[in-house]
């Protein structure tokens, strides 16, 4: 091989190794886990379950506050939030759903767009789309602070 082609080669090769460097994500980067299953995928079937949250005098609640799935099953959310103020619905298990309302008590400014949860304004509607790989009971809370203690979780059973 001439030298020539071979610093052809070796610039290529600087040339591309950015490219694969970037590919790879930023360095410490992990990929986001959930404890309650695994985002949806769209083009796969799902079963629609209507969840509504709204305020009932003090209370603030989620209709229904229980749901059963199958393992594996994916459910489509169609979330309404017929109440006058934000809410917010985030799937995750007990533990996490405690430790991360502690979180939004320190930072009640915290909003969530996520794969496992989302923020509504009053009478807005959105869907959150989740396959349920787990079996166990898992549950939906709304974390913003005050809310969980008027009555905003409720449970999923993963059977
Ligand atoms: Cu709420």
């Amino acid at each position: 091989m001439g030298t020539y082609l071979k610093s052809v080669l070796l610039i290529a090769t600087l040339i591309n190794l950015p490219a694969a460097w970037a590919g790879a994500g930023p360095p410490g980067h992990h990929h986001e886990t959930f404890s309650a299953g695994e985002p949806g995928d769209a083009e796969k079937p799902a079963r629609t379950i209507k969840m509504t949250m709204l305020e009932d005098g003090k209370k603030m609640l989620f209709k229904p506050a229980r749901i059963e799935v199958k393992r594996g099953e994916q459910i489509r959310f169609v979330l309404q939030n017929d109440g006058t103020e934000n809410h917010e619905f985030v799937l995750a298990s007990v533990k996490e759903n405690k430790k991360h309302g502690l979180v939004m008590k320190k930072n009640p400014q915290m909003e969530h767009d996520d794969p496992n949860g989302k923020r509504l304004s009053p009478f807005s509607e959105t869907e959150l789309l989740w396959r349920f790989t787990k079996r166990g009971e898992f549950e939906f809370a709304c974390l913003i602070p005050g809310h969980y203690e008027a009555g905003m979780h409720g449970v999923v059973i993963v059977k």
